[in-house]
Formats: C-alpha cells, structure tokens, sequence
C-alpha cells in the first residue's frame, strides 16, 4: 500500500524519541547538505542534538560557496565522536554505496539512486526523484513548516544541481518543489553560489590558456602542463566553448602522473565520445557522450609516444589524434559531396 506524504512523515518521526542525538551522515554534495539540513529542521525541538557530518572533504568552489554563504555547520567524520550518538540518517545516499557507511545501522535512508535493498528500519527511497531534496520538500510542507531563507535556498540548489537545471531526469514534483522553495529562497545567493566555479589559484590557467592556445577549423587545443586539479582543464574546456566561433575544446593536463584530455563540443553533429576512444584508448582510458568526453592517459604510456614535457610537440601529436579519421569516414563524405 502506497502512503501518503503525511503518513510517511509521522512514520519518519516516530523513529525518534526526545533523548535522541542524532548523527546525519553525508557524502557532501549540494543535495545532501540540503537534504541533512531539512532533516534538522523536521527534527528541531523533537530531539536533543542533530550533528551533520560529511565523510568527503569539500573541495569544489560552489559547493565550499554553499557552505560558506548559507553558514552550514558540517563537521568532518574524522572530528567525530561515534559513540554518542544514539539515532543515525542517511540522505541522499544508501549503506552500500560507500565502504564507511556500511559499519553503521542506519534507522533512517532517504534517497533517490536506485533501490540498493537497504535494511533501515525507516526507509523512503525514490529513484524517479531528480533530487533528495524534493522528497524533503515534501515532507516539510506536509509538516507545516515554513523554510528559513537558508533552508529553502539550499534546497532550490540541491534541485537545480541534481537535475542540471531540469536538463537531466527531473519528475513533475521536482518542479513544483522548486516553484514551492523559489518565494522563500535568496536568489542572490543562490546565483553567487553557482557563479562560484572557480578558486582564486586557478585563474592564472585562464592566462595560459588564452597565451598559448591553437585554434584550427573550430577547434581550440589547450596543453596546460601540470594542473592542481583536474576540474581545471574541464573548466576551461567550457569556457572556450562560449566563443561563438569555436564548436571543439581539447584541453589536456597533467594530474598524478597521469594526462587528462577533456573533449568539448557544441553536441550538434559530432561525438567527443567516439573521438576521444578512437584517438587515445589504446594507451589509456577513453570514452564520453556526444558532447563531453574524457581520456586519461599513464605518462608511462605517453613517454615512448610522444616527448610530453614540450608542449609544442605534445600539442601536434593529441591534434593528430584528434584529427586522424579512419579512411571509411573518408569514403563516406566522399560519397555525400559528389
Ligand atoms: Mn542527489
């Protein structure tokens, strides 16, 4: 028998008593910071303490921004005393889906990934959610609770970055919490938030890149060297693509003796994912969508290729990669121009 909301409310707060400390734990994203803090509110006033904490560090620039601006209090795994909590919750993740989870007897899941058969006493989970956070939408309105500022702009966050602004599976009840949330939301932060890409450290690849970029038949290749993080190339990636002109961005760099090639496009005809495999699978790994794709290659792979450490001659053979077509493709356009 399916409950209602209001039903699966109470079911939820019968599991706690007025003595309870409450352990949140999350694998810290957008969704399950704002999912931990609506379980805080539900349970404000009903229990003596709730603590929220996060098994991952928190590294991306928006989501250190979430924290920082909204004034979340995340206290790391390693800082925490396990023994005294007496009730423990998991959002926006089930026990299997992280080693340190499974030491816990969890009496609350909340998710929406696919059914992993937990074995929490109360359990609501809801793959055809776009976000946790709709599902704890749901059962703050059927509480009655009117959501502080910070609560219901988290939350809106948790939608937009879970559904990729609607582009990604997003239900019917993703929008409406959204619709719900947006009045009693700042969207001033929340634009600050999402706006906050990139750290301070990372701007001085921007100079390189615009320095030493090449561009040839709408395609900009970028080699960076080596990066602080990954996101770095993927960012810049991007960021070329908003030239009207360029329709590929190939930028690479080097994180832990490892090349990382990120593959951009404007999705219109072309398949980043079939030209990144095509070009570097054999040494590494490859493979994408239609318009993003990604290779990762061992230098010990690299080095009796190419000499990696001179970006000039790194940057000819990943465009040789790249623009190499097998000779079936040749035929083939032969064909359709005459
Ligand atoms: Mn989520």
């Amino acid at each position: 028998m399916k409950l209602t909301v209001k039903e699966k409310l109470s079911q939820f707060l019968k599991q706690f008593v007025h003595d309870d400390r409450v352990l949140i734990l999350i694998n810290a994203d957008p969704d399950a910071i704002a999912s931990a803090l609506a379980v805080k509110r539900l349970l404000w006033r009903k229990v003596q303490a709730v603590t929220i904490s996060n098994i991952n560090t928190i590294d991306r620039p928006d989501n250190i921004a979430m924290v920082e601006l909204l004034g979340i209090k995340l206290i790391h795994k390693d800082e925490l005393d396990d023994t005294h909590f007496t009730k423990k919750v998991l959002v926006d993740s089930q026990p299997g889906h992280n080693e340190f989870f499974t030491q816990f007897d969890f009496d609350v899941v909340i998710d929406h990934h696919p059914d992993t058969n937990c074995q929490a006493v109360f359990q609501d989970i809801r793959p055809r959610y776009g976000a946790t956070a709709t599902i704890l939408t749901a059962y703050i309105r059927a509480a009655k609770i009117k959501p502080s500022t910070k609560l219901a702009t988290a939350l809106i966050l948790a939608i937009k970055t879970d559904t990729s602004n609607f582009e990604l599976q997003t239900i019917i009840e993703d929008v409406r919490a959204f619709q719900y949330l947006f009045r009693h939301s700042n969207r001033h932060l929340i634009r600050k938030i999402e706006q906050s890409e990139l750290k301070p450290e990372y701007l001085k690849y921007y100079k390189k890149a615009l320095d030493i970029k090449r561009v040839r038949k709408g395609r900009v290749y970028v080699s960076l060297g080596p990066v602080v993080n990954p996101d770095i190339c993927v960012l810049i990636a991007d960021f070329f693509l908003r030239v009207n002109a360029i329709k590929w961005s190939i930028v690479c760099g080097f994180h832990q003796r490892k090349m990382i090639v990120i593959f951009r496009n404007d999705g219109i005809k072309k398949n980043a994912g079939k030209v990144a495999k095509q070009g570097f699978n054999n040494f590494g790994s490859a493979g994408g969508r239609k318009s993003m794709a990604r290779a990762e290659i061992p230098l010990s792979e690299l080095k009796p290729r190419v000499d990696y450490k001179d970006d000039k001659k790194l940057m000819r053979w990943i465009i040789s990669r790249v623009e190499t077509k097998p000779k079936t493709a040749k035929v083939k356009q032969k064909t359709i121009s005459n």
